[in-house]
């Protein structure tokens, strides 16, 4: 199948946010009094086949490292490795955080939508949920949920705007909730193309020998974003965008480089279509002393 070439470059902006383009808005970075200052994440348990949690969630990591360069305190409990509702709420005594954020998958929804609605009534705290589930079914998260808020497709730039305090109704891609209760799902955000202004993933943050891939210091890698595809069956389209977001070469290699000065031996690529430029992929694949096997 030929992918739609309009997905495959940046599209022209020409949409308004308070009477200037999006990008505008963004880069504008208005003071507001910060809404929320210190984020606890949560990754819920999904009883899949691997019994125990494979890798740090990178999604959260991303997050974590967005935030905390923007000035915010974060942390993470991730409910894969054996912790139960009862560890959130201690997490909550010792770390303070003024925002709960929860991640998940559609597998298993039920029953996170349970952790979720329990986590809420026993920390009384604000509630955001995001991750490829959200994004999916939008705001009936929030209809099955006593969650306050949703964060749709990429969350480093919403997530950010929400805990700094931008008005809700001007945050592209929020679901909230109005005063009385409405649940409004705001306009969508233009994909982020700027993949290389995001900072590394802030896996220091976990509990990273705990994880099964730690045997081969093994952790996951994004090299781009999305694909142009639209396979039936695929959630990417809507949870990523229906475009192939890739990051530079050069920038890929600074974090390979980062993290192997740590220690991290694998890097694990997590992309849908890391070959979709394929002279990008010969770059990453052909400098340094990397051994490269295939995995699925
Ligand atoms: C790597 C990967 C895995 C890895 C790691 C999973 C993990 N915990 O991250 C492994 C192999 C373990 C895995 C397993 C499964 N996966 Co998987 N996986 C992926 C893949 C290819 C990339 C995920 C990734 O790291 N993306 C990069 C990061 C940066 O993105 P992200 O995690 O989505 O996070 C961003 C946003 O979603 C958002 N966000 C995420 N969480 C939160 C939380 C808050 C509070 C906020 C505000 C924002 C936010 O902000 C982040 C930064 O921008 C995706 C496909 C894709 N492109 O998304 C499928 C995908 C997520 N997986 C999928 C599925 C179904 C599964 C399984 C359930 C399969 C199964 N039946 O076993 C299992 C679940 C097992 C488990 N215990 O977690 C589906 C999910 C569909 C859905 N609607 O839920 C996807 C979308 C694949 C697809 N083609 O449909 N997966
Ligand atoms: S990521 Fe999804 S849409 Fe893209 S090629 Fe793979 S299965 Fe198809």
């Amino acid at each position: 199948m030929v992918p739609p070439t309009e997905a495959l470059s940046r599209p022209e902006s020409n949409d308004t946010l308070s009477g200037i383009s999006e990008e505008a808005a963004d880069e504008a970075l208005p003071v507001y009094t910060p809404r929320f200052k210190r984020i606890l994440f949560v990754v819920t348990e999904v009883s899949a086949s691997y019994g125990r949690a494979l890798n740090p969630h990178l999604g959260i990591a991303m997050l974590m490292a967005y935030l905390d360069r923007e000035g915010f305190e974060t942390a993470v409990i991730d409910l894969q490795l054996g912790y139960k509702i009862k560890d959130v709420v201690k997490k909550v005594e010792e770390f303070k955080p003024d925002l709960l954020g929860v991640t998940m998958f559609s597998f298993d929804f039920e029953n996170t939508y349970k952790i979720i609605n329990t986590i809420k009534e026993l920390t009384h705290l604000p509630l955001v949920l995001g991750g490829a589930h959200i994004s999916t079914v939008k705001g009936e998260a929030l209809q099955r949920t006593n969650a306050d808020f949703g964060v749709t497709r990429d969350g480093e730039i919403t997530l950010f705007q929400l805990c700094a305090g931008y008005p809700l109704d001007q945050i592209k891609s929020l679901l909230w909730r109005d005063e009385h209760g409405k649940i409004i799902e705001n306009q969508i955000r233009k994909l982020n193309w700027k993949l290389d202004e995001l900072p590394y993933p802030a896996y220091h943050k976990f509990e990273m020998e705990r994880y099964i891939h730690y045997i081969d210091r093994r952790i996951p890698l994004e090299t781009s974003r999305g694909c142009p595809y639209s396979c039936t069956y695929c959630d990417v389209k809507i949870s990523m965008g229906q475009a192939f977001r890739p990051r530079s070469a050069e920038h890929i290699l600074g974090e390979i480089k980062y993290f192997y000065d740590q220690g991290s031996r694998f890097f694990e690529i997590v992309d849908d279509v890391f070959t979709m430029d394929l002279e990008r992929a010969k770059k990453v694949m052909a400098s340094g002393q990397i051994e490269w096997m295939k995995n699925c």
